[in-house]
């Protein structure tokens, strides 16, 4: 078995909204997610685990983990309080202290540009929809990022699951799903953060800053449900439409052509305006910054008509009529949250992946959102998030022995943090924080067993998994 390079990036990930806090203080603007109405019994982002003012403990704990990277997101309205114009100087002061907190142990900072969280006076005009207003606001805010941390920060992802936030941005609560013509609105809306997305790459390339720049999509492989030739083509067009349409813009410049006809057979394709497509040509990614928590599954579509969205989760989609249907997987365990549970579908996604763009890949994202609980000993015994975890490393080990280019992983999350629409008993980190949905506790940081796990896990560059 070949061994894992020396230089992999062992780390964990968050991101801002959903760990920081401080919403209203030090001149942040407001965010969509500092509105978002949270559900009956879960707790809202205005404090969540208070990393804002904890963060120096946290790096202090990661470092003691044995971290070699982690992966945050900076708050564009913590930046720019409108989402342009005016910058807020205790904002950046912020980042640069975090970012240069992480040199201190050695810990690369990996930065996501944008996670869930537009600034809420942007939105108010249009938000992504205004494609000169938001285009604009996003390479201006992108720009700044790359001139005040671009000496330091050499991992950059534009837009985390911008394929998530198209599919199920009701459900993250970024996109109003009751309006006229919204997948029309939605494709378009994809399509101008696709602009967004190269000219922020090509700007990046420009500026010969000697870091590398991905996007940082939600990629699941989606299985065919039978070897019946029609669900291997609904397979083959589910995952199209849920991956491919995404990384071909991002990596090969261009669009998916299934997913391109399905727009147009539709009417749902977006205005392209003369030189778009060499705008896409022009920004191409240097690596594949990716997250999976797991894989999909469909047969022949049944139906025809406009798409209805189910009440579904964040993870699981819906039938695309014409497209495919979703089915569930009975091969594969659930969390206690009802997501299936596939390692092995991780080893396929990343090979569908390397096949596909030969280009690094790096893990942003992969964890297990469990209900832990604080035993009488005072410690949290995470056994389920171990086997998770170990049972997917062990996948990454065979893929890496397969010649795959696999750069770095970061399982979700570093610390616990408000899940995206389940509150913080939702909890996926290596560090307990000690807060519940009803707002009570004192944000006192625990170590669980997985943290004492992984730490052996990095130290013996992923030799030890037990
Ligand atoms: C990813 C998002 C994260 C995170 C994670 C877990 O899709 O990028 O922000 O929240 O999913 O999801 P949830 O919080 O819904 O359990």
């Amino acid at each position: 078995m070949k061994k894992i390079n020396k230089e992999f990036l062992w780390g964990a990930s968050t991101s801002a909204y959903q760990c920081e806090g401080a919403t209203d203080i030090d001149g942040k603007g407001k965010s969509v997610q500092d509105l978002t109405k949270s559900k009956e019994g879960v707790i809202d982002f205005k404090n969540t685990s208070n990393h804002y003012f904890h963060y120096k403990e946290d790096v202090a704990l990661m470092a003691e983990m044995g971290f070699k990277s982690y992966r945050f997101s900076i708050s564009w309205s913590r930046i720019f309080p409108k989402g342009i114009g005016e910058i807020n100087q205790k904002g950046v002061e912020f980042y640069n202290n975090l970012i240069d907190e992480l040199l201190k142990y050695k810990i690369e900072p990996i930065v996501t540009v944008y996670h869930f969280d537009p600034p809420l006076e942007l939105e108010s005009q249009g938000g992504w929809l205004n494609r000169n207003l938001m285009v604009d606001a996003f390479v201006n805010y992108s720009t700044k990022l790359f001139e005040l941390f671009g000496d330091r920060v050499k991992y950059w992802q534009t837009i985390n699951e911008q394929n998530m936030i198209i599919q199920v941005g009701h459900v993250i609560g970024v996109i109003n799903p009751k309006q006229d013509n919204l997948f029309k609105k939605l494709y378009q809306i994809n399509h101008n953060m696709l602009i967004a997305q190269a000219l922020v790459t090509k700007k990046y390339h420009d500026m010969k800053l000697g870091g590398k720049i991905g996007p940082a999509p939600n990629i699941s492989y989606v299985y065919a449900d039978s070897c019946d030739p029609d669900d291997f083509d609904a397979s083959y067009k589910a995952n199209a439409w849920r991956n491919w349409l995404y990384l071909d813009a991002a990596c090969h410049g261009k669009y998916n052509e299934i997913a391109w006809n399905w727009m147009l057979k539709n009417g749902y394709e977006p205005e392209l305006l003369p030189g778009d497509l060499e705008i896409l040509e022009n920004g191409k990614s240097d690596f594949i910054a990716f997250n999976y928590y797991n894989t999909g599954n469909v047969k022949a579509s049944s139906k025809t008509g406009p798409i209805k969205f189910s009440d579904s989760d964040q993870q699981t989609s819906y039938d695309v009529p014409g497209l495919f249907d979703i089915k569930d997987n009975k091969n594969l365990p659930k969390t206690e949250f009802g997501w299936s549970i596939d390692p092995k579908g991780f080893l396929h996604t990343m090979r569908a992946m390397w096949d596909r763009y030969k280009l690094p890949l790096m893990i942003t994202e992969n964890g297990l959102g469990a209900y832990d609980v604080v035993e009488e000993d005072g410690k949290i015994h995470d056994q389920y998030r171990i086997n998770y975890l170990r049972a997917h490393i062990e996948q990454l080990k065979i893929a890496i022995n397969e010649g795959i280019d696999i750069i770095g992983y970061h399982p979700w999350s570093a610390i616990d943090l408000v899940s995206t629409h389940e509150g913080i008993k939702k909890r996926y980190g290596f560090i307990y924080v000690n807060i519940n949905d009803d707002g009570e506790g004192d944000y006192k940081r625990l170590r669980k067993d997985s943290f004492f796990w992984y730490k052996k896990v990095i130290s013996s560059n992923g030799e030890d998994l037990i």
